[in-house]
């Protein structure tokens, strides 16, 4: 039975891929969705399960009209399957398949490829879910508070469409794979989350915008390269994820841009000229921009990290298999096989920063990640704006690619966030200029006071422009039961 927006209500799990004729899938899920709630109760937003959240819930899938708002209790918010619209006729956009009919059931040689795609994509969702998850009680306002449980409640929803993937392709080490996703945790030493970033802590409100701004913005770069996957499934489901990781970013760059003006306003309003006179800024209850940018190096360097190796087999064995293109693969240009393309290889090597042509087959995540520090540099030039508008010289920027890297070639260089290349023992000394220092953590931490009053906004942050639904000022967000 569907509705008029083609999502089907009728059963515990809102759909758009026909559960209800799917038994098998729907008992699957039946089942794995206790675990799921148990595990939202007790790694999701703490004390808050009780409070009525403005949320959006996804209701349909078409890009005008997907979302409705109402006030929800996180525990019961509608985490569905939804799938982007079947493309008719889609073919497979790169490597050796190029130009034949995409999939709709897994390839059997590269079942165990794209599992372990989904498994890690899986894996980050609810890891972001984890490192969030105290946040909620120190919130700087109930408008953020709740973009807040809006980002988790959809990176739990993120975690569905793979579980759904799982349980539907991949018989039963998908379902073993399924509740493994549940089983490890952010941070934990006998089972971390996959990836590096996804066990660091979010330790507050300036690390959860820049979380949002530079390692959601991952999550949209690797979610565009498996949307073009020639296995149809994926594509549609990453497709439609996109459309809410908009949002997330959206609310990285605002909440960074809106520190920012805080701190600017209120180093004007004071007649304070030089950034770095740090204390008289930090009396003011704001900010100091050096540390601001200091949080921008770490997120940033740590996001970097999740490219992988700039030269990577894997990513050359998924592009060629078919199943992960590049970013807007379709709209690209060339043979999309690379039989003889180049692409230009940063590397670090005998203590020198080069750049090399290599066989760009072999050189797709350093392409993606190319991709994404343009695609990160626009809100970089928005908040520089910013700042200029308010008189206050300084600027943010991006550090050297080298600088604070765990992954790939700069693995181990001692690299300065303007490029330079130093001893190990310079730039630990010169460590605490650029990455926040447990001084600087403590800081921010002193401000981390919560603000539960509608329309009101604690003193580091300005409040943003506009509403969520285009809600006026004073609205209550978040109506607060603690549990
Ligand atoms: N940490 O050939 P290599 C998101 C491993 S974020 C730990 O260099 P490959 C979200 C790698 O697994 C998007 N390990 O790299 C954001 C491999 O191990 P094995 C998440 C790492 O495979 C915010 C070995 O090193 N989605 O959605 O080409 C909130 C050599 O690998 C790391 C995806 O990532 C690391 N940083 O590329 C919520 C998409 N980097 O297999 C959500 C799926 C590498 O030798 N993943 N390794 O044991 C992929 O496409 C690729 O696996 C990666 C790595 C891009 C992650
Ligand atoms: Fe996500
Ligand atoms: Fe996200």
């Amino acid at each position: 039975m569907n509705d008029l927006i083609g999502v089907s209500y009728d059963t515990l799990i809102p759909n758009n891929v026909d559960l209800s004729s799917d038994r098998r899938v729907l008992k699957a899920l039946e089942k794995w969705h206790p675990g799921y709630i148990n595990w939202w109760n007790d790694m999701g937003p703490s004390g808050f399960q009780e409070s009525l959240v403005y949320l959006r819930t996804a209701v349909s899938v078409d890009p005008k009209g997907w979302a409705k708002f109402d006030y929800v209790k996180m525990p019961e918010y509608r985490w569905g399957v939804l799938l982007a619209p079947q493309a008719e006729d889609r073919k497979i956009p790169c490597g050796e398949h190029y130009g034949e009919a995409a999939w709709q059931e897994v390839p059997g040689e590269y079942r165990a490829m794209l599992r372990r795609l989904v498994v890690i994509q899986g894996d980050t969702e609810p890891a972001s879910v984890e490192q969030q998850r105290h946040l909620g009680k120190t919130a700087p306002s109930l408008y953020d508070m709740r973009n807040l449980f809006q980002v988790n409640v959809e990176e739990g929803r993120h975690l569905w469409a793979m579980v759904y993937l799982l349980h539907k392709y991949f018989g039963a080490d998908g379902r073993d794979e399924a509740d493994d996703l549940l089983r490890r945790t952010s941070g934990s030493e006998e089972a971390p989350r996959m990836l590096g970033a996804f066990n660091e802590a979010t330790p507050d409100w300036l690390s959860f915008f820049m979380f949002t701004y530079f390692t959601d913005r991952d999550g949209k770069l690797q979610l565009e390269s498996l949307a073009q996957s020639g296995f149809d499934p994926l594509s549609r489901t990453c497709r439609f994820m996109l459309t809410e990781e908009a949002h997330h970013m959206f609310v990285g760059e605002t909440g960074v841009g809106r520190t920012i003006q805080r701190t600017c306003e209120a180093m004007k309003a004071a007649g304070i000229d030089d950034p770095y006179d740090i204390d008289r800024v930090r009396a003011l209850g704001v900010i100091d921009l050096p540390t601001i940018q200091k949080k921008a190096n770490v997120h940033y360097s740590l996001s970097l990290d999740l490219f992988g190796s700039e030269i990577s087999s894997n990513a050359a064995t998924a592009f060629n298999a078919g199943i992960k293109g590049r970013f807007q693969e379709v709209r690209i240009d060339d043979d999309h096989q690379l039989t003889t393309a180049t692409y230009p290889v940063i590397e670090f090597e005998n203590g020198k920063i080069t750049t090399r042509e290599a066989p760009a087959l072999t050189a797709i995540n350093m392409r993606l990640r190319d991709d994404y520090v343009r695609d990160a540099s626009g809100g970089l030039k928005r908040w520089n704006a910013l700042i200029k508008k308010t008189g206050v010289e300084f600027e943010v920027k991006l550090p050297h690619q080298g600088f604070n890297r765990e992954i790939g070639t700069f693995a181990g260089a001692h690299v300065t966030p303007d490029g330079d290349v130093v001893s190990a023992d310079v730039w630990q000394s010169r460590r605490a200029e650029w990455l926040p220092t447990k001084a600087d953590g403590d800081f921010i931490q002193s401000l981390m006071k919560p603000v539960w009053e509608a329309g009101q906004y604690a003193s580091w942050i300005a409040p943003p422009r506009i509403g969520i639904d285009n809600k006026p000022g004073e609205f209550e967000y978040v109506q607060i039961h603690m549990a």
